[in-house]
């Protein structure tokens, strides 16, 4: 953690509350979910992607030091949001990005039953409502995200594959890279007709907000083992070489779960 206050690494995870209050506060992320504990949400309707089949007029993948991210720029009224479900707004499209580790047995921030994979993917939203990202993360549910678990088969995952075209331009560089347009309706077509987990936590990095509202699928989409290589390839600040949080006491939330 440099002097500035604005920065953070993984060595040590517990000492981020000192410069970022937050990340010290009692409903954090991630947590371990237990799949035998789950309460049902009742008559839920469906989460509903709206607009994933557009692909937007550019794409960018940029190296935060954290992880990848990747943002596009959509015509207006094609921009991708999330309704219904647990939610109760538009939530608009924001980034994507991801968590991984030095080798398959770690990775994801989330657990199930005590489980880790090799590497979670965050489609992060905001509350159309509140306008714009930075505003909405001072509201408790301002954002939602959408957690995907990766785990390790030979075939790896198509949806990736365009992504990590253009990793090798910002492993070793902070400059943003322009990916040819694509649209992320594959990554909510394979999650179709699956069971959600959903809570209610916080940012994963600092400042550690209490304003997610986590969605997170209870089944895994497939990563290559030269897949993951590509990510661990990544050149992360302080030369951290895993970008994932520990899980957090849950201290009394309840999770719910719901089908699409
Ligand atoms: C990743 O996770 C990034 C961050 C993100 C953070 O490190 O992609 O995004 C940017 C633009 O650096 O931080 C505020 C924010 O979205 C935490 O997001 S997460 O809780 O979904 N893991
Ligand atoms: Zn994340």
């Amino acid at each position: 953690i440099n002097s500035s206050g604005t920065d953070f690494d993984y060595k040590d995870t517990c000492k981020w509350a000192k410069e970022f209050p937050m990340c010290g506060e009692k409903f954090q992320s991630p947590i371990n979910i237990k799949i035998p504990n789950l309460e049902s949400l009742g008559e839920l309707p469906p989460l509903k992607w709206n607009g994933y089949e557009n692909a937007p007029t550019t794409m960018t993948l940029v190296n935060s030091g954290h992880s990848i991210t990747l943002t596009g720029q959509w015509d207006d009224n094609n921009i991708p949001y999330i309704t219904d479900g647990p939610l109760t707004d538009a939530y608009i499209f924001e980034q994507l990005h991801f968590h991984w580790g030095p080798n398959d047995s770690v990775g994801s921030e989330h657990k199930m039953n005590g489980n880790s994979f090799p590497l979670e993917m965050h489609m992060v939203h905001f509350k159309k409502e509140y306008e714009t990202f930075s505003n909405a993360v001072k509201y408790s549910d301002g954002l939602t995200v959408v957690g995907l678990f990766f785990d390790i088969s030979p075939m790896g995952s198509e949806a990736l594959t365009a992504i990590l075209g253009g990793v090798s331009a910002v492993s070793s560089s902070k400059d943003p890279f322009e990916l040819d347009p694509f649209e992320l309706s594959s990554f909510n077509v394979a999650i179709a007709a699956v069971q959600f987990a959903t809570y209610a936590g916080s940012l994963t990095t600092p400042p550690c907000s209490q304003s997610v509202i986590w969605i997170l699928p209870i089944n895994t989409l497939n990563v290559s083992s030269k897949q993951m290589k590509k990510f661990r390839n990544i050149e992360l600040n302080h030369g951290d070489t895993h970008n994932y949080r520990p899980t957090q006491p849950l201290n009394g939330r309840s999770i719910h779960i719901f089908t699409q």
